[in-house]
């Protein structure tokens, strides 16, 4: 949300468990609050379920030679083990910035993921579903997401200076295969 006249048009469809709102009744009317704006979704909440997978991934950054590097857990991609999974889970992830200097725009492909709770507070009633979470600087989050897309998805830092330099991940779903069309000999940049 940016204080300028030209973000009156900006319209972001968040998915709002609570909201009884749909899209084309989406406005922006001054005030946003995770709990008032947004659409109604179809998902259940997922903050009381069991988790079949629990995952932690530690935001932060070092130097490596001359250059930053921006790490999961402490390492780089993709010496980062993936989050692996199988069709059906119900994924827990705890996001953790031990970065007193960058926010981090962690960003999920494939799924959406709700928000549980942020630096240990549940994130009540007003559950939403993003895929994308700005983790600011010592920021702890707790997300689960339902493992409903077969696939390799990328999750990683949307600084794409920060992902091109370490920040990714992936959920890789057992049993997967690589599509054989897709070349794996020449990793784009
Ligand atoms: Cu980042």
């Amino acid at each position: 949300m940016l204080n300028t006249p030209a973000a009156d048009g900006l319209i972001i469809p968040l998915i709002n468990r609570t909201s009884k709102k749909t899209l084309d009744e989406t406005e922006y009317d001054g005030i946003f609050t995770l709990t008032g704006s947004g659409i109604a979704t179809e998902y259940a909440s997922l903050a009381s379920n069991k988790y079949d997978q629990e995952y932690k991934m530690v935001l932060s950054h070092g130097m490596k030679g001359m250059g930053m590097i921006y790490t999961i857990n402490g390492r780089t991609y993709p010496d980062i083990d993936p989050l692996d999974v199988k069709r059906g889970d119900i994924i827990k992830v705890t996001l953790e910035s031990k970065d007193m200097m960058f926010d981090h725009p962690m960003h999920l492909h494939g799924h959406f993921f709700q928000v549980l709770s942020k630096d240990g507070s549940p994130v009540e009633d007003g559950a939403i579903f993003k895929d994308t979470l700005v983790v600011k600087p010592g920021e702890k989050y707790e997300l689960a997401f339902i493992a409903n897309n077969p696939g390799e998805w990328m999750f990683h830092c949307h600084d794409l200076n920060h992902a091109s330099s370490g920040m990714m991940t992936s959920v890789l779903y057992d049993g997967y295969a690589i599509p054989s069309h897709i070349d794996q000999s020449q990793p784009s940049e």
